[in-house]
């Protein structure tokens, strides 16, 4: 069995509740990935430069209702190899976020090749990983595809740990109709996924779609 494999299905049972094939020490489940933005056409890190590595970014957010370590998490692209490792504690509906030059400063301390966070412009996964003894854990990840990474448009999580993904997409508008689609609402690093159009517009194109002809 592979690595990967292993990793998968001790995730999802450890987290699952169902049946634990090997002990964790803490399910991290209620940490999931809640927004990214993977084509950054803007200084999102504000430190005065504009760049394609280092101002990407993806946030976290606790959506548990305790404060939960993040010193075991690790994030990683499509590759899986990590590019971030967290420290400190999250405390309930609070969010973390991870900039491109966070991932380059990271690396370099450990002795990585300081590719940044690595969210390919043309579609990949982000993952976020626990360690666990010997073992690496899934817990959770998101595969975006192309029209979610264009300039400055971010896709994440509405509301804040749910499972419907939305484009926060006010600096680059998207008006297609393949999910997530476009809410009109801004990215919102560090923040809560707000966006009070975006369950209105859902709700309108799921509506139009109803009186489509076939
Ligand atoms: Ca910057
Ligand atoms: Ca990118
Ligand atoms: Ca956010």
């Amino acid at each position: 069995m592979s690595r990967l494999l292993r990793s998968l299905i001790v995730a999802a049972s450890v987290c699952s509740g169902v049946t634990s094939i090997l002990a964790a020490p803490a399910c991290h489940g209620q940490v999931r990935i809640n927004e990214i933005l993977a084509d950054p056409a803007s200084d999102w890190n504000g430190d005065a430069a504009t760049h394609f590595r280092d101002d990407e970014w993806i946030e976290i957010v606790n959506a548990g209702p305790g404060s939960v370590s993040l010193d075991s998490l690790r994030l990683s692209d499509a590759s899986n190899a990590f590019r971030y490792g967290f420290s400190g504690t999250l405390s309930s509906g609070d969010h973390r976020i991870v900039y491109g030059s966070d991932s380059v400063a990271w690396e370099s301390e450990h002795g990585e090749s300081s590719v940044g966070l690595s969210l390919n412009n043309g579609g990949d996964s982000v993952r976020l990983w626990q360690i666990s003894g010997a073992e690496t854990l899934l817990v959770d990840e998101y595969t975006y595809v192309s029209h979610e990474v264009v300039d400055d448009r971010s896709t994440a999580r509405v509301p804040d740990g749910g499972d419907t993904w939305l484009l926060f997409d006010a600096l680059n508008p998207y008006s297609g109709e393949t999910p997530p689609l476009g809410s009109g609402c801004p990215p919102t690093p560090a923040e809560s996924n707000a966006c009070p159009t975006a369950v209105e517009s859902t709700s309108w194109t799921t509506l139009k779609r109803l009186f489509e002809t076939p």
